[in-house]
């Protein structure tokens, strides 16, 4: 009960500069978590999922879902930014580097396009999804990804705007020639960075 008087107020007046500086131009804060899905929800069965990278690599990889839920897990607290313009502070997730994965695959080339169940694609820089700036994750808030937000994985790239982080992702297709992805086709800006504006091709 004190919590919520406090957090309103008086820890709230405190706090609130403090989150202003860390929201993007442009952008407003929301507390619920709005669902932006181009098509409807794709599934598919754990026994028939995969995860892969492929493409321009010097060994391709395939991990099962038991296989991939092996991998080393890491808790992400992150910031979210939506081209809608609403954002999200502090945003708790957990998953897999990109780092670990990627790097099994030793990547010879420097993009890459993230491909889903449904068809959904973008495109990222290698640069952008390694160094612990991107992850694979499958819990949101403390539970099993729901559907809608990209269960059981999405991809997770919180500093550029959030059309990049790939939900029901299956796979990274590693390329040497920049392409567009499904929104970046559509207009949207090839690159994303929130703190630039990127939203649309020109800016
Ligand atoms: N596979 C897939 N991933 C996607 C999308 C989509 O339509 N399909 N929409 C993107 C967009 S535009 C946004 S803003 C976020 C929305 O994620 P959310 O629905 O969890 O808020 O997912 C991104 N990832
Ligand atoms: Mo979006």
């Amino acid at each position: 009960m004190a919590k919520g008087f406090f957090s309103r107020g008086f820890l709230g007046r405190r706090r609130d500069p403090e989150q202003a500086a860390r929201l993007p131009p442009g952008q407003y804060l929301t507390d619920g978590f709005p669902v932006l899905s181009a098509g409807p929800t794709p599934y598919t069965p754990k026994e028939r999922w995969d995860f892969t990278v492929v493409g321009a690599v010097e060994t391709p990889q395939r991990w099962t879902w038991d296989e991939f839920q092996a991998l080393p897990r890491a808790p992400i607290t992150a910031d979210i930014h939506c081209v809608t313009k609403w954002s999200k502070l502090d945003t708790m997730w957990s998953g897999f580097s990109l780092d670990t994965i990627i790097g099994a695959a030793k990547p010879q080339a420097q993009y890459l396009l993230a491909f889903c169940d449904g068809g959904y694609v973008t495109n990222l820089p290698l640069a952008d999804v390694t160094d612990n700036k991107a992850w694979i994750v499958d819990t949101y808030d403390g539970a099993p990804l729901p559907l809608e937000h990209g269960g059981p994985v999405r991809l997770l790239v919180p500093h550029l705007y959030f059309w990049k982080s790939a939900k029901w992702v299956r796979g990274l297709r590693i390329v040497e020639d920049d392409q567009p992805g499904f929104w970046e086709s559509l207009g949207y800006h090839n690159y994303g960075d929130p703190w630039k504006e990127q939203r649309y091709q020109g800016d």
